[in-house]
């Protein structure tokens, strides 16, 4: 059982933990922050982390024999063991840190994809892809001449996994796939996914951007090649991510960054690679970055991510109430159970743009436009949609205000209407 079920969870103690929290905008209006699957706020523990490391541990690391460099690379591993214990990898060599979810899923394309893929391979994505997951095989596709294909949806949001069974063949050399879409807020099947993809011979990437900061993830019992996750959507700061693969698979990639740090030896010649991890890490790592990612992991361990998800699917619950209690509202994605803390939306009659804009005047932050998933917005036939994405310190009270503004901006609209009407 997690912490949680003996601590209970409490937003307003949680909330007292993140200052950004108690802003108030446009002088009177406290911040509703619903912009989470963009990026989440830090509590004071995160920060202080940074403060601290900068004020009593920093120095460059694997370089120095100095005191204050062997603390450094002690704490940078030390975090590094926070990731593999968090998201239950085998060893610490199997997490190597990137600047982000994004950079590690191109990693994957040129380290692995350069050596694994040639002309005539195929490689599966699905149309909820974020671009992330879409334009590095785009790139790969286009250097190396392999096919993508991509697994269709149903109208409410669930990838169709019969024609992921159609699509799989000798041929396909990859499955990546979103473990939570951005938009639609789908819970996918990885485990299954990763099952149907292995007894057909190709590799799992999974983008797990949207779902590690939600949800206990163990990346063996969904048994991916690959997985993919951003510090700053987990409480962390930005410019550190994190890629896992199975250490069997790193260790014949070869390095796709060269520099200092990824060598054992150097010649005029050419470079021996160092071991793993450190050969996927060039340069000087994003060493601060990562020990306020091993604070922020230490921050949800103690709420209990079983607790978080928990209290997520209420907020899901509760804002699909809301929204469709309102006419001309069409609600993007499956049923709230089937969801992560993510909301997406589209007004009749209301630019979503305009949506965001009224909904800001009431202090409720969100996102609009189409959240770096144009191929995922053209299959539902969207120009735009709207976006609410929640994390454990949001309450139902929050999610009343959503439609509160929501309700307004209908009313300021048609109010418009009757006068263009008129
Ligand atoms: N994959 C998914 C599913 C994402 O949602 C995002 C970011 C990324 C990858 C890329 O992460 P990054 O940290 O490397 O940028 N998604 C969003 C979003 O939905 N709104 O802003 C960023």
């Amino acid at each position: 059982m997690s912490t949680t079920d003996a601590v209970p969870f409490d937003p307003q103690a949680i909330r007292a933990d993140f200052p950004i929290l108690a802003t108030v905008v446009h002088g009177d209006k406290p911040l509703v922050y619903f912009d989470n699957a963009a990026t989440t706020q830090r509590p004071r523990q995160v920060i202080s982390s940074l403060v601290e490391a900068y004020e009593q541990h920093y120095a460059n690391v694997h370089r120095g024999i100095h005191w204050l460099s062997e603390q450094s690379t002690d704490l940078y591993e030390e975090a590094r063991e926070a990731v593999r214990r968090f998201i239950h990898a085998r060893t610490q060599q199997e997490v190597v840190f990137t600047t982000g979810a994004t950079a590690a899923i191109n990693l994957v394309a040129r380290s692995w994809g350069d050596q694994q893929v040639g002309a005539g391979d195929e490689i599966v994505l699905t149309e909820m892809e974020h671009h992330s997951n879409i334009v590095p095989w785009q790139q790969l596709a286009e250097r190396t001449g392999c096919t993508l294909r991509f697994v269709p949806i149903t109208d409410d949001g669930f990838l169709i996994l019969e024609a992921l069974d159609d699509l799989l063949n000798e041929r396909t050399r990859l499955v990546a796939v979103t473990a939570v879409s951005n938009v639609l807020g789908t819970v996918n099947p990885v485990a299954q996914i990763v099952s149907r993809a292995h007894a057909a011979g190709a590799r799992v990437l999974v983008d797990a951007a949207q779902s590690v900061p939600h949800a206990a993830t163990d990346v063996q019992a969904w048994g991916a090649d690959f997985v993919a996750f951003s510090g700053h959507k987990m409480l962390g700061p930005s410019g550190v991510g994190v890629l896992y693969g199975r250490e069997e698979l790193l260790e014949a990639m070869p390095p796709f960054l060269g520099g200092g740090s990824m060598i054992r030896r150097v010649t005029l010649e050419g470079f021996e690679p160092a071991d793993l991890p450190a050969k996927f890490e060039a340069g000087t790592p994003p060493i601060v970055p990562a020990l306020g990612l091993a604070a922020a992991i230490k921050y949800l361990e103690q709420i209990g991510m079983d607790a978080i998800r928990r209290h997520e699917m209420q907020l899901t619950a509760r804002a699909h109430e809301v929204l469709e209690a309102l006419d001309g509202v069409r609600l993007l994605g499956p049923a709230p159970e089937h969801k992560a803390g993510i909301t997406s939306f589209v007004v009749q009659g209301i630019h979503a743009h305009d949506i965001a804009q009224i909904m800001d005047q009431h202090g409720v932050a969100i996102r609009a436009g189409h959240h770096c998933t144009m191929p995922l917005h053209k299959r539902l036939g969207v120009a735009a949609s709207s976006r609410a994405s929640y994390y454990f310190y949001n309450t139902l009270e929050e999610i009343d205000q959503l439609g509160i503004a929501l309700r307004d901006a209908q009313r300021i609209f048609r109010r418009g209407q009757r006068r263009n009407d008129g």
